[in-house]
This record gives C-alpha cells, sequence and structure tokens, in this order.
C-alpha cells in the first residue's frame, strides 16, 4: 500500500472548516487504501509566541479531533511530533543543506514576519520549513494531503529529498502533494478572497468545528455575498458565492452543478439558510464526539503512544541511513 503522512498545528481551540475540507477529510478518506501517519505538529507551535498550558490542552483537542473527524487509530498511525526526537533531528540536517536565500523565499515566512515585523520573528519560523521536509521525509511517503497554502514547502521538501540524495546517495522518497482542487483552498466568509484561517481578521470569518452549532449557522446565514441574487459559481465575480457553494458540495458529496441547478430562482437567502443545516448537521455531532472523548484523556495517552510506537520503527530507520550517509560515526 502506498504511505501518506500529513501533519497539523494544535495551534487553536477549534480546527476550522479550512483544516477539514482542506486536509483532514482526505486524510480520512485515504486511510483505507493507504499506510497512513498523521501527526499533531506540536514543535511547529513553538515558531510564535505560546502559552505552554494552552498548548498542552490544545495538543488533546487537536487529537480528539482527528479521532472525531474519523482517523481511526486502527488503520493508522496518529502521534504527536515532538514524541519523536527524530523529527529535530532531521530538521537540523535539513536547515544545514538549505540555502538561506531559499529559505527567504517562502512566501509564509514573508507574511507572518511581515506581520510582527521581521526582527520580531523567530529563528524557528524561519526554519519551519526545513523541519517540515522532515516531518515528511522521515517516512518516505507517496503522498502528503494538505492544503494549497502549503503547496511551497512541499515543493522545497522534494528539492531537499533529491538535493540529498544527489550529494550523498539516494536515502529520501521525492514525495508528491495530493491536494484536491475543490478544496484546496476555503475562503473567509467575510473576505472570500483571503483564506479561511485561524488568524484572521474577524472571528465571523472562520467556521471553528467546536463552536456553538448555533453561532455557526449565523455566521453561513451573514457570509459576504454580491448583489446579484442567482446562486452561480464564478470565482472571479462571485468569490463569496462560489466559496459557499465549495462548502456545500464538499459536505454533502452533491456536484456543484447540481446545487446550482437546485437553487435555480430561488435567491441567496434559501441556498445559505439550507448550508447553515448541513453545515450544523455536521458540526453536531463532530463536537459531541470530541467533547467525549476529550474525556477520557488516558485512552488519549495512550492512542498517541501506540501511534508513535509505529512512527518510531519507520523514523528511527530513516534517520539512521540518513546519519550513516552523511558520514556520521554512530554509537557502538
Ligand atoms: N483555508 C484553508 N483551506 C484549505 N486548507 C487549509 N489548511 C489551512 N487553512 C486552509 C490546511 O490545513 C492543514 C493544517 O494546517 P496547519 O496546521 O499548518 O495550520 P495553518 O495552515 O497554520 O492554519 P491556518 O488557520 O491557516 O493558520 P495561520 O493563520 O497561522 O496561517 C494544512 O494542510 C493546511 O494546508
Amino acid at each position: 500500500r502506498p504511505r501518506v503522512l500529513s501533519g497539523i498545528q494544535p495551534t487553536a481551540d477549534s480546527y476550522h472548516l479550512g483544516n477539514f475540507l482542506g486536509a483532514v477529510k482526505q486524510w480520512v478518506a485515504l486511510q483505507d487504501e493507504h499506510e497512513s501517519f498523521y501527526f499533531i505538529a506540536d514543535l511547529h507551535s513553538l515558531t510564535v509566541e505560546h502559552d505552554p498550558k494552552l498548548l498542552r490542552e490544545r495538543t488533546y483537542v487537536a487529537a480528539a479531533q482527528l479521532l472525531a473527524a474519523g482517523v481511526d487509530p486502527a488503520r493508522s498511525a496518529i502521534f504527536v511530533q515532538s514524541h519523536l526526537p527524530e523529527h529535530a533531528e532531521l530538521g537540523w540536517v535539513m536547515q544545514c543543506i538549505t540555502g538561506f536565500g531559499e529559505a527567504r523565499r517562502m512566501t509564509q515566512f514573508k507574511d507572518k514576519s511581515a506581520k510582527g515585523g521581521e526582527g520580531a520573528s523567530s529563528v524557528g519560523l524561519f526554519a519551519y520549513p526545513m523541519l517540515m521536509a522532515a516531518d515528511i521525509l522521515l517516512y518516505r511517503p507517496a503522498y502528503v494531503p494538505v492544503g494549497e497554502d502549503q503547496r511551497q514547502h512541499l515543493e522545497l521538501s522534494r528539492d531537499l529529498a533529491q538535493r540529498f540524495n544527489h550529494r550523498f546517495k539516494k536515502t529520501f522518497r521525492v514525495p508528491e502533494p495530493y491536494i484536491l482542487k475543490e478544496t484546496a483552498k476555503i475562503y473567509d466568509l467575510q473576505e472570500p478572497t483571503v483564506k479561511m484561517s485561524k488568524s484572521a481578521s474577524s472571528p465571523n470569518g472562520i467556521i471553528n468545528l467546536l463552536d456553538d452549532p448555533k453561532v455557526t449557522a449565523k455566521k453561513i446565514r451573514s457570509a459576504v455575498t454580491d448583489s446579484e441574487t442567482d446562486v452561480r459559481f464564478d470565482v472571479e465575480h462571485k468569490p463569496g458565492i462560489s466559496n459557499l457553494l465549495g462548502i456545500y458540495s464538499a459536505l454533502t458529496g452533491t456536484s456543484i452543478d447540481d446545487i446550482v441547478a437546485k437553487y435555480v430562482g430561488r435567491g441567496y437567502g434559501d441556498f445559505k439558510g439550507e448550508l447553515a443545516d448541513v453545515v450544523v448537521d455536521f458540526v453536531t455531532p463532530f463536537r459531541e464526539k470530541t467533547l467525549a472523548l476529550l474525556d477520557d484523556k488516558a485512552e488519549l495517552d495512550r492512542i498517541l503512544a501506540e501511534g508513535a510506537a509505529t512512527a518510531r520503527t519507520v523514523a528511527s530507520a530513516t534517520l539512521a541511513d540518513a546519519y550513516e550517509r552523511l558520514g556520521l560515526v554512530r554509537p557502538t
């Protein structure tokens, strides 16, 4: 079975619909036919200032949400990044084969550092894509399911894999991105040309999966649209409606054409009202499952330990190969 790997940060109190539709939904779908490794990227969340108590809690909330979404520990290894020191170790190696200018070209670093001023950004934020390359390459996956915003980082991971293989000896598999066109980028409900993101300017633009479903329904009904009345997919002229159509389609499995046909002559009010019901029907059981899972942290610890043990067998072998090829003398 081909192998897949992906990660998600534990940086918010809840995942948002962009994280779910862009990434986690694919994780769930892929686990049937693939050998799957999914991790909570807690080391990545140290790249910006954080509260230790919140990080600890959010790591469990992240694990519970992955399980509630349908990631199945019987079929996938679910683990916490920091439980495997191999990630940080190979991360260092990746930093050593990355050019400074190459790292500077990463648009996410440019955007994030521009917000706080480059001087206020940590070296960790700068080095994040190299740690991400290590996260991936350790598992030699065929595919990496992510949202569009991670495409550039994935491209760097591919370059680093090829560079290492060429300079030393073939060690890493060059992974392919797995980015579904329809859900690659879910947009902010209030600013539908900007991606839905936890650092959005208004909370009304983000659907947090663990919010009160009533709040969520209201956000959908007040999503920014345009001054026309016809429900039609046209990203350029109707980004708000097109985003809502994409969400409707992804959550129900109905094609955009069929949804458009359903709402001919019915206006935005009907469409948004029914989409609100679709989203509420999804988030209500999701939230209940997540909260129930959080009641038993010992069980979450057990699942994460089991996932880490499975991951370690793969990661430690790859790291040993990499160290050997780099000429590092191993302890006897
Ligand atoms: N809006 C989105 N549409 C589709 N996919 C998305 N992802 C994130 N936002 C969208 C995908 O979710 C996965 C986990 O992402 P992460 O842990 O790196 O979180 P993030 O990208 O930091 O999440 P945010 O909310 O976008 O945070 P900020 O505001 O910090 O940029 C990834 O596969 C990502 O592509």
